[in-house]
């Protein structure tokens, strides 16, 4: 089973979207391992998103990110790190496909609502940072033999 880090960013929590997104996760059969809501602090975010730093939205985008409560995860099942990636959609809204969380439920490339993790590296180095291996739990989904 794969491991990935997502989250549903200030704006979906404001949005009150993030039903809507846990929602579309869950039935796809994708298993919530993990699940919090808090604010970021500054050095989580600059942390996360240091493949960024030198970029000139780096400033805008920690702000952002750490502008009120986001809803972390860890998200478990096969190929987990390249579905959710799908089921979010490409990073641009103007891109992202109509039946994607982005597609369906955002509009601005600086508000597209989630996050997940883009590799199998960077998904072990974000569920680190955000979790301690002890919250992530590993209990069985009553329909695993069905998802599976
Ligand atoms: P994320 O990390 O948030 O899941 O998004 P992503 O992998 O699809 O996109 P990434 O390239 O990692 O960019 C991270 C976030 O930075 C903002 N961004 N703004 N103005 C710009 O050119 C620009 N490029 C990226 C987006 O909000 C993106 O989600
Ligand atoms: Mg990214």
């Amino acid at each position: 089973m794969e491991r990935t880090y997502v989250m549903v960013k200030p704006d979906g929590v404001q949005r009150c979207l993030v039903g809507e997104i846990v929602s579309r996760i869950e039935k796809k059969g994708l298993k919530v391992a993990a699940l919090r809501m808090n604010v970021m602090t500054e050095a989580a975010a600059k942390e996360h998103y240091k493949e960024h730093s030198e970029r000139p939205f780096f400033g805008s985008l920690i702000s952002f990110v750490t502008s009120g409560p986001s809803v972390s995860m860890v998200i478990e099942g096969n190929n987990a790190i390249k579905i959710m990636r799908a089921i979010n959609g490409a990073t641009n809204p103007i891109d992202a496909l109509p039946g994607t969380i982005r597609g369906d439920l955002a509009v601005d490339m600086g508000r597209n609502v989630v996050h997940a993790s883009d590799a199998p590296e960077s998904a072990e180095r974000e569920i680190a940072l955000h979790f301690e291996e002890s919250e992530i739990s590993g209990y069985p989904r009553a329909d695993d033999e069905w998802l599976y």
